[in-house]
């Protein structure tokens, strides 16, 4: 009994959250506490929609349709790459209370504008502007349908009016946060004051089992049976929602699957036009006018305004002399880290070595920005870190909100999970395979850069200690389980040397089994993944954590010895140059079982029993060895050799600097003209593939997010006393320029920021839109580090 017991006890343990106080107090994001954050564009996975930072908010949306084109597959309502959208994004957001977007679709660009209004007891009200121009290029005239949606997510209630022909002119309805309300369908018009345009309308009223269920509904819904008969065109049928489902809706009742409330209002018109949409808060009693028509253009001309002026203030790119064009890009970039943020709620799927199953993390909030709208619109921790670099300098409230949500998922170990997946619209955007998130897997602990920088605008009086200070309060000891989870479950074999867990252990199948949990996926490290492995890397990131833990301590007034001590250490070259550093390859390295002699050949397997085909012999791809590992520094210059400068735990004067700048500098290692590669094009791995299925990532591609750290690197090297002062300046202009021109060339040409940038032609590569860290070049060009 006691053995059963200790065990599920244990098995618990990963799923319970830590017992210190919450730095989110309860109702922290409810409208009576944060109303200007309420409603907002938390819904980055859709082109355009808006929800509230509450558990089951309702929700609104977008989906539209281009008439009589290639009529299959193409409605658009999820960020899908598959859709080949010329580009999207938001060109302008504060973040609060106003964006402005632009969707190149093929034919036609849609321009979606919101923007809110405070007032009442529930978030207030907002308004969208949905414009629609054709393209020069378009060979007809296009017939578009907006498709408006609301839906409740289980709980409260909506009600369509309809007018006739169908047409919605009002939806109202209730819910537990949002009390009373009612969101109204103006008519499209010609541009703002213009008459009314020829339109048909469809609508349905249905139920819906969840979320991620939308688009599937419209889709099955649709029917083609309407017809399109503009005065002087001709007479056409078209597909829309059809209304007759509305019958169902009394067999859906009694399904308990069914649980919410889902409203489709289309409009089906010509371009040019524009339509508004206006949510009205019931509690909101003495407002002047309607946010429609001009009053709206005024609001969103002022917001415009001081949008432009608050980016100069931070950021200083028209006094660097940069263009206009420019300067567009940057807001961009900016922008769409904005409007990308979401509101997630929901729990992750968990597991430890004492659990047969995975099981289901505690519900919980999250609020974060994503790396990607598209391909990946969720929570992930190391990407996290980069992205409140930037925002921090936006929004210092706004890093802070963040920093709270995150730390508030640790769990009693002092654990974070990497990925956050949290409901089941980001669960249906991820194989089953990669949902599970396991507790000795770490991730890089990058919110110490950005903690880094609040601690700075702290010193330089930038924020308010008054709300700094309460805030580094409730954060400390859920920072010090954390920082006390890597420093005891990621520690290396010998003393002060520390080792990624979660390395592929199937080491025939790939290459260079993978380390995902450093965030640097293939890169090369020790060929067979074994305990007596040390990761330069990650000893780096703990030199930093250490360091910052300690300034914390010393600003809260606590004991910070002993962060000290171990920052000390960590800081001694001696100690890191002992460790890491490979005579053979002039650069830092990893330690561990490796072998260089490493190829992937062709072999006639048997599949394994219990897999299909099972008896059969098949061809794939698997590692041959040709030489036996034995223990030794991995030799794979790259990203990860840069470490100790990236993270500045080099003295000015180590000679080792010297070294590192050559590398950098040159074109057969680490240099393009578009920034620095992630692996030397003189490593064996360079462009290698790991399996027949899986490209290159981390072996030669530049990425923005390690060389935004070696520009700043530079720049802090370039900038104190020390015998590379000159040649880290000359090497600090010349990154500096290269990378900030290749993005900049690369949007204006493809219509996106990427996820990665080809070393041999800079193209950009991999998910798109990508303004996670990739947007941190408008900090590369404003020199903000
Ligand atoms: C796989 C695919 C539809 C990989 O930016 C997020 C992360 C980084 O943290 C990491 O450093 N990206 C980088 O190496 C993307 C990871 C996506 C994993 C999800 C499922 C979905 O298929």
């Amino acid at each position: 009994f006691y053995a059963l017991y200790m065990r599920s006890s244990l098995a618990r343990r990963v799923v319970t959250l830590h017992p210190s106080p919450r730095v989110l107090d309860a109702n922290s994001s409810s409208p009576a506490v944060s109303p200007e954050r309420y409603w907002g564009s938390y819904r980055p996975q859709v082109y355009f929609g808006m929800k509230t930072r509450s558990p089951r908010s309702v929700v609104t949306g977008l989906m539209w349709m281009h008439q009589f084109a290639e009529m299959d597959g193409n409605l658009r309502h999820t960020c899908e790459q598959g859709d080949h959208l010329l580009g999207y994004g938001w060109l302008m957001h504060d973040g609060v209370s106003f964006g402005v977007q632009e969707i190149h679709d093929r034919d036609f660009t849609l321009t979606t504008e919101f923007v809110k209004r405070m007032g009442g007891d529930h978030g207030g009200d907002w308004t969208w502007r949905i414009t629609a121009k054709q393209h020069g290029t378009a060979l007809s005239t296009p017939v578009v349908s907006l498709m408006f949606y609301a839906s409740t997510d289980g709980q409260g209630s909506l009600q369509a009016h309809v007018e006739e022909k169908n047409r919605v002119s009002s939806v109202t309805g209730t819910s537990e946060e949002l009390g009373n309300f009612k969101i109204t369908f103006g008519k499209p018009t010609a541009g703002e004051g213009a008459s009314a345009k020829y339109a048909r309308y469809n609508f349905l009223q249905t139920r819906s089992p969840g979320l991620d269920k939308l688009t599937d509904i419209v889709k099955n819904s649709l029917n083609h049976k309407f017809i399109f008969s503009p005065p002087k065109g001709e007479k056409r049928s078209y597909f829309a929602v059809d209304s007759y489902k509305v019958t169902n809706h009394q067999n859906q009742q009694n399904d308990p699957k069914m649980e919410s409330d889902f409203v489709v209002h289309q409009v089906t018109v010509q371009t040019p036009f524009q339509i508004e949409v206006l949510f009205e808060s019931g509690s909101f009693r003495e407002r002047p006018n309607q946010l429609v028509g001009s009053v709206l253009t005024d609001e969103l001309e002022k917001r415009k305004v001081a949008f432009d002026e608050k980016f100069e203030a931070t950021f200083g790119l028209q006094a660097k002399g940069f263009t206009s064009s420019h300067i567009k890009f940057a807001k961009a970039a900016l922008s769409n880290m904005l409007g990308g943020m979401g509101y997630f709620f929901g729990p992750s799927v968990v597991q430890s070595v004492y659990n047969e199953h995975p099981v289901l993390y505690p519900e919980g909030p999250l609020f974060t920005a994503v790396p990607s709208r598209s391909f990946f619109p969720r929570g992930f921790l190391w990407d996290e870190g980069f992205h409140q670099l930037l925002l921090s300098k936006w929004d210092t409230q706004l890093t802070q909100e963040v920093f709270a949500h995150w730390l508030d998922l640790i769990n009693i170990e002092g654990w974070i999970p990497r990925e956050q997946i949290l409901d089941d619209e980001a669960r249906s955007k991820v194989p089953s395979e990669f949902i599970v998130q396991h507790n000795e897997n770490a991730n890089p602990p990058t919110l110490f850069l950005a903690l880094q920088e609040l601690l700075e605008q702290l010193d330089a009086e930038l924020v308010s200690s008054q709300t700094m200070l309460p805030f580094l309060r409730k954060l400390y000891p859920r920072l010090q389980v954390w920082f006390e989870w890597f420093n005891t479950t990621q520690v290396g074999p010998v003393p002060n040397s520390y080792r990624w867990r979660g390395r592929d252990k199937d080491t025939n199948l790939f290459l260079n089994p993978k380390t995902l949990t450093s965030g640097l996926d293939d890169y090369p490290r020790a060929s067979h993944p074994s305990a007596d492995e040390r990761h330069v890397d990650l000893y780096c990131w703990m030199t930093l954590a250490s360091g910052v833990m300690a300034n914390v301590a010393r600003i809260l007034g606590e004991p910070h010895q002993l962060y000290e001590n171990t920052h000390r250490s960590l800081s001694n070259n001696d100690l890191l140059n002992e460790l890491h550093w490979s005579e053979n390859l002039h650069a830092f390295s990893d330690y561990g079982n490796h072998t260089q002699a490493v190829s992937l050949q062709q072999e006639k397997v048997f599949v394994p029993p219990g897999q299909p085909r099972h008896q059969f012999p098949v061809a794939r791809l698997v590692r041959s060895v040709r030489r036996a590992p034995k223990l030794q520094y991995v030799n794979a210059l790259g990203y990860v050799s840069l470490f100790p400068f990236l993270l500045h735990i080099l003295t000015p004067d180590s000679p080792k600097i010297e070294h590192i700048l050559q590398a950098i500098k040159d074109p057969e290692r680490l240099w393009t003209p578009y920034g620095l590669r992630s692996l030397s094009r003189a490593d064996p791995l360079y462009m290698k593939r790991n399996t027949e299925h899986d490209a290159p990532y981390w072996r030669g591609p530049i990425w923005i997010n390690i060389n935004y750290l070696a520009v700043r690197a530079l720049h802090h090297y370039g900038s104190i006393e020390g015998p590379y002062k000159e040649k880290a300046a000359t090497l600090y202009q010349e990154l500096r320029t290269n990378l900030m021109n290749n993005v900049y060339k690369q949007y204006l040409e493809t219509g996106y920021i990427w996820e990665q940038y080809n070393d041999s032609t800079g193209r950009g590569q991999g998910s798109h839109p990508f303004t996670g860290w990739s947007a941190l070049t408008v900090l590369i060009m404003a020199e903000k580090y």
